[in-house]
Order: C-alpha cells, then structure tokens, then sequence
C-alpha cells in the first residue's frame, strides 16, 4: 500500500554494532563513540531529508544488552528508520522475541524491511525491500504499482572484489531491483554491477576488530540521491578518531624464553591492558598454550571459558 512518504534519498548506515560494553582491543568509551555516531548519521539524514537504512547488525550482541543503551535507542530512533536483522541482531538463525532489536521492532521504533516500504524517493514512486540475515534474497521482485525504482538491503556474505574468500554468492542480477546495498562485510568494497542491478558494500560505521583491515578503513555511509532522471550515490565520512587513538596498541607477545616466565610476563602485559570482553585473553591463550602439556592447557582453558562467560 503507498504511503504519503516522501524523501529526497537514502541514508544506508552500515552495522552500527552498538553494546553497552567496550568490544575487543577498543580503548575508548566505545559504547557512546559509536551511539554519537548514530545519532550524527540519524541528524545528517533528517536535514537532508533522506530516510534512515540500517544494515543489519545495530547491535554487537544480540541479548541482554544493557537497558541504558536501549532507553538511548528508545529516544533516538522515531519509527522511520528501516532495518534489516544482522547475525550479530539474532541470538538463533532467525529473529525472535528474546533478541533486543525485536524490542525496538515491536515498539515501533524501527522499521523492519521484510515488509518493504512504499513512497516516494525524489518524488517518484519508489519501494525500498531488505533481506534478513540467513534468509534467501529475491528471484525477482514485481509489483503492481509498477515504482520508478526499488532498491534492496541485505546484510549477507557476498562475493565482491576484494572479498572472493569469504563470499558465499556472486553478485547476480535480481530482475525488478535497481540497487542491492549489502551490509556485513565492513569494509568499503568495489561496485559490481550485474545486469540491470547494482551491487554495493559501503562498509561500516563502527570499528569493531583490531586488524589492518580495520587500520584501513575509514567509517562511512552511503547516501542515495534520487533525482529526476536517475539516481546517484555518495559515500561520505562519518566524523571519528584515528585507529590508534581507538585500539590498544599490540599486545606484548610472550618470547623465546623459558615458557613459564615468558606466559607470566604476557599476563602482566594483559593486566596492563584489559579488555571488557575477554578479547585480549583469548588471543593471548590461542598464541601461548601450545607451549604447555595438553592436561595443564585444557584446565586452564576450562577456567578461561568459565570466566569469560560471566564477561557479558
Ligand atoms: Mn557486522
């Protein structure tokens, strides 16, 4: 059914990954970092009169997350926003009632894309559909009201330049969709086109992992400006800090010396860099039991995993 909506674009923000915790080797006050940067992409989006495309993953973990950050949540989205559900959103394969963005789903706050939305994009007639994690994107799509343009989120694990290891499925035409924007993968990766229909990965707007990956990564959306003959797309910076003003430098790695010192003075390294979610003891154990007997290492991964259940 149309709806009387009307904006200029879309404003796809790419895998917000909020929680109320710091995640992995982030030094800083992640959990508000990267909420600032939500509600600049949200603001950005209403002066430019363009409708809000969550990609998939607003949150890091997907239960249990703390009630500060959903009362934020509650106050800073305002039912327009569209959202497709990310792997990181569901705690099974698919969404359900115990997962937190159900909440703002069944609150009204956000918009899931399963039902697709209908208005108007630069004053045509527009349909912006979404595909949920884990769920089978589209043959094609038609519909009756025949729109000038469709563009699809998806927020799956698709082959593009530069991501051939990792992708599950080629970028393929979908007969009736103008633009596929895919969430997921964080980084910014190569347009594919693909008969009539466009395939983009703009990357994400948080920094999550410690890698050179991320090190390259500049946090971004992706802007969607319909206007009468067609549309175009623009990636723009979102305001953030340099990656080593976020992340713990390297961690010391335990050397060549005796094994027992060598693991005692990499935990002295840890103590001095402590991470919320245990990330930086499991690396540090991953590098380093090898070098105990099998007996001695189960254990200690025993106590680990104990621990570190308790670090949510
Ligand atoms: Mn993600």
């Amino acid at each position: 059914m149309a709806t009387t909506e009307s904006y200029s674009g879309l404003l796809c923000i790419g895998d917000p990954h909020l929680c109320g915790r710091v995640p992995g080797f982030r030094r800083d006050d992640y959990p508000h970092v990267i909420l600032a940067k939500l509600r600049w992409a949200l603001r950005y989006a209403d002066e430019q009169s363009l409708l809000p495309c969550i990609l998939g993953d607003l949150f890091h973990y997907p239960r249990d997350n703390a009630n500060w950050l959903l009362v934020e949540l509650m106050d800073l989205f305002d039912g327009r926003a569209l959202t497709v559900a990310g792997n990181h959103d569901c705690g099974e394969n698919t969404l359900n009632c115990d997962d937190t963005l159900s909440i703002l789903l069944a609150a009204g706050k956000l918009r899931s894309l399963e039902i697709p939305w209908r208005g108007r994009l630069g004053s045509a007639p527009a349909v912006v559909g979404g595909t949920h994690w884990g769920q089978k994107l589209p043959a094609e799509f038609t519909d009756p009201d025949q729109p000038r343009w469709v563009f699809w989120i998806t927020h799956h694990d698709v082959r593009f330049p530069g991501y051939e290891e990792g992708g599950h499925f080629n970028c393929r035409e979908i007969p009736g969709v103008d633009l596929v924007v895919n969430g997921h993968i964080h980084r910014h990766l190569p347009d594919v086109t693909a008969g009539r229909t466009l395939w983009c990965n703009p990357g994400n707007i948080a920094r999550v992992n410690r890698s050179d990956i991320t090190r390259q990564h500049e946090p971004g959306v992706l802007r969607i400006d319909v206007t009468e003959n067609g549309w175009t797309k623009t990636r723009m910076a979102v305001p953030h800090e340099s990656f080593e003003s976020v992340f713990q430098s390297d961690m010391v790695q335990a050397g060549a010396q005796s094994a027992p010192s060598a693991f005692i003075d990499g935990l002295a390294a840890l103590q001095r860099h402590k991470t919320d979610d245990g990330q930086g003891l499991k690396e540090f154990l991953e590098k380093n039991l090898s070098r105990f007997d099998p007996p001695v290492a189960a254990e200690i991964n025993r106590l680990a995993t104990e621990v570190l259940g308790h670090a949510r």
